[in-house]
């Protein structure tokens, strides 16, 4: 049997069976898969790929290409050239290409476009974000869905939630909300205010685990000087969020196994540390860590532990989020789609004009590519040696070479070309690297290799801050102007793309209290850049809301160029637009 692992940025890293006919199949025999895939790559195998590079607009051989880029880079001051990847394949071997950009002393990016504000905010308060594994939530009483919209983005999390009391919020009336027990259908950027509410009034109600607390936590009494400075009117005024519901969350849970499965919804701001940072004090002050059944999820650091063969220590970086494409002679962009996942479309678009020479490396067609001067084809997962780590759960996932194919080249092919091209020292083996990556940190469970760290429920020994113990919280930062618009434009995923891949679309989902009809085209202004679009009702928002779907051409065109103040991330709903017409 043909078994590899799905490559693309999602929780869920599927056990994937290749069948005789080229179609992919869930594993039926994986814990998390158990037997079925999603849309993605149900349809894998229609989608259209690039099959030659094509340098400016006409079709040319791969030898040729890589020709024309090794002279390009031949000539080209080393810091004036940029490496730029994008998460549309995760795998591991997917960063091999920075070994040869490093060391020929080209610019580097930090930080993402993802959930790296909250994961500095977690690594603050524990040292390190583990994976909450499906296995863990199974054994939980309550599960508190905290904007995350699993049913879409991390589906196979759906049977551990059976039978479970179940809190979701989330602006939106999203499909797990519409089952929750508690839907709080939140205020965008509240959540740092509802976190401290809670835990406040958790506290007065002497629900704290105070043991825990005393032997696994610092810094509790400045969390408690800072939850306890604001007042409950301003936390009610703040939050949006009033007392019975605050009642009603805290009743149902008391003393209860809880897990807490946060998605990126909560963190695409400015304070996205300090947010996650709060909701990890709420969970630590009831002792939510290192027990069965407990724990805090997120898009957690799926190579802690690991080896890293390609990181590198150049100071030689910008941040990923504001990266201005114009300051390089050469963009090398690959498996990523800037045009239309990077904040601030306008920005991107100008700097990609005048970069001198844009390459385009990825698999498919799309709004970057047509802003390259040569467009290189990649090998599909199937095509390469690879090995997928997880983000949402504990296995992991090897990506053996399935298939033989004349197209394209492999990002190991490609690193290996330009160290041979420019002299610098053989590069190892791909398995070498594999190796490398897993070093000595697997170990089996139920016959499948897991990283070492997950084996337990995670944090049941140890926090992995300097002291070994859990960090509270207590101070922030928020200085949003919330009268500067008069909408939330909220950033979200949808079932039948990931993020710019496969099928995306345009439309602006508005609230039906709003009367426009579909169809309608209605124009959107955020300082000085205005952007048209067309009309979708969408029942599951509030009032003060839009939505724009991720991967869509214009779902970036009003988004600010900023980054988070800890972490580097993008920050898509920093802003507060006006309908103009
Ligand atoms: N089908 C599909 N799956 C995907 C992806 C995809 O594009 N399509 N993308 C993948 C990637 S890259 C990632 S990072 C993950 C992300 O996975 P999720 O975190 O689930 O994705 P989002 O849709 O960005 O946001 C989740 C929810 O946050 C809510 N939200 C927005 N603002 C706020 C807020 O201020 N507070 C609260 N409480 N909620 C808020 C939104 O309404 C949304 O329902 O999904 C991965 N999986
Ligand atoms: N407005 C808005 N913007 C967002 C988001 C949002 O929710 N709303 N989400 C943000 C988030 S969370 C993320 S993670 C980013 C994602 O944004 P990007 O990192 O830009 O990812 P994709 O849009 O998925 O682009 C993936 C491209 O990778 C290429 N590719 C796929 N497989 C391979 C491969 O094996 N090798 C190579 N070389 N290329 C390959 C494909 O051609 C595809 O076009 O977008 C961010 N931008
Ligand atoms: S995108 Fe996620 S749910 Fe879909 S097949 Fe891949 S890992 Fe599974
Ligand atoms: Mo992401």
């Amino acid at each position: 049997m043909k078994r590899t692992t799905c490559p693309l940025d999602c929780f869920d890293s599927c056990s994937v069976i290749l069948g005789e006919d080229g179609r992919l199949k869930g594993d039926k025999n994986h814990p998390i898969t158990q037997g079925y895939l999603c849309h993605h790559l149900n349809n894998f195998h229609k989608i259209k790929r690039i099959e030659k590079p094509i340098y400016q607009g006409k079709e040319i051989e791969l030898d040729e290409a890589l020709e024309v880029l090794r002279n390009k880079i031949e000539i080209t001051e080393p810091s004036k050239i940029i490496y730029y990847k994008g998460s549309g394949n995760l795998g591991s071997m997917q960063s091999v290409p920075r070994l040869f950009f490093d060391k020929y002393g080209a610019t580097l990016t930090k930080g993402g476009l993802c959930e790296e504000a909250g994961i500095y905010g977690i690594e603050e308060g524990r040292g390190a974000a583990l994976a909450l594994s499906p296995n863990v939530v199974k054994d939980s009483e309550v599960v508190i869905v905290w904007g995350r919209n699993i049913s879409i983005t991390n589906s196979h999390m759906l049977p551990a939630l059976k039978g479970k009391k179940l809190i979701v919020i989330d602006p939106r009336v999203t499909d797990i909300a519409k089952k929750a027990d508690l839907h709080v259908q939140i205020k965008p950027r509240a959540d740092i205010y509802l976190a401290m509410f809670l835990s406040r009034l958790a506290y007065m109600e002497q629900m704290e685990d105070a043991e825990f607390i005393e032997n696994r936590c610092e810094n509790f009494d400045y969390f408690l000087d800072e939850i306890n400075g604001i007042p409950i009117v301003e936390f009610i005024d703040k939050s949006g969020v009033d007392l019975k519901t605050i009642g009603n969350i805290l009743s149902m849970i008391e003393g209860k196994k809880v897990s807490i499965l946060v998605g990126i919804g909560v963190q695409k701001y400015t304070h996205g540390h300090s947010v996650l940072r709060a909701i990890d004090s709420f969970a630590a002050l009831l002792g939510l860590f290192g027990k069965d059944g407990c724990g805090v999820g997120f898009i957690d650091d799926s190579g802690y532990g690991f080896g890293k063969p390609f990181s590198s220590n150049s100071k030689k970086r910008v941040p990923m989020p504001t990266v201005d494409f114009g300051d390089f002679d050469i963009s090398f962009i690959q498996g990523g789609n800037p045009m239309t996942q990077l904040p601030c479309t306008q920005k991107v678009k100008e700097g990609l004009e005048k970069s001198k020479f844009v390459v385009y490396f990825g698999l498919f067609e799309n709004e970057t590519s047509k802003m390259a001067d040569l467009i290189i084809p990649a090998k599909t997962f199937l095509e390469k040696e690879d090995l997928k780590l997880s983000y949402g759960h504990e296995y992991i996932g090897f990506m053996p070479k399935l298939i033989d194919s004349d197209i394209g080249i492999s990002e190991y092919g490609l690193c290996a070309y330009l160290m041979r091209e420019f002299k610098f020292a053989e590069i190892s083996s791909e398995k070498e690297y594999v190796d490398e990556v897993l070093g000595d940190n697997c170990m089996k469970k139920d016959g499948l290799l897991v990283s070492k760290f997950l084996e337990n429920s995670p944090y049941s020994e140890k926090f992995y801050t300097e002291d070994e113990k859990f960090i509270f919280f207590d101070e922030y930062d928020d200085d949003f102007d919330e009268e500067e618009g008069d909408f939330y434009l909220l950033a979200v995923k949808q079932n039948r793309s990931l993020n710019s891949q496969f099928y995306t679309d345009d439309f602006l989902r508005v609230p039906p209290s709003l009367g426009f009809k579909d169809g309608e085209i209605i124009k959107l202004g955020y300082r000085k850049y205005e952007c048209s679009y067309e009309v979708r009702v969408d029942e599951s928002l509030r009032s003060d809301c839009l939505a724009l779907y991720s991967g869509g051409k214009k779902s970036n065109m009003l988004t600010p160029s900023l980054v988070s103040e800890e972490g580097d991330g993008a920050v898509y709903q920093e802003l507060k637009v006006n309908i103009i017409k």
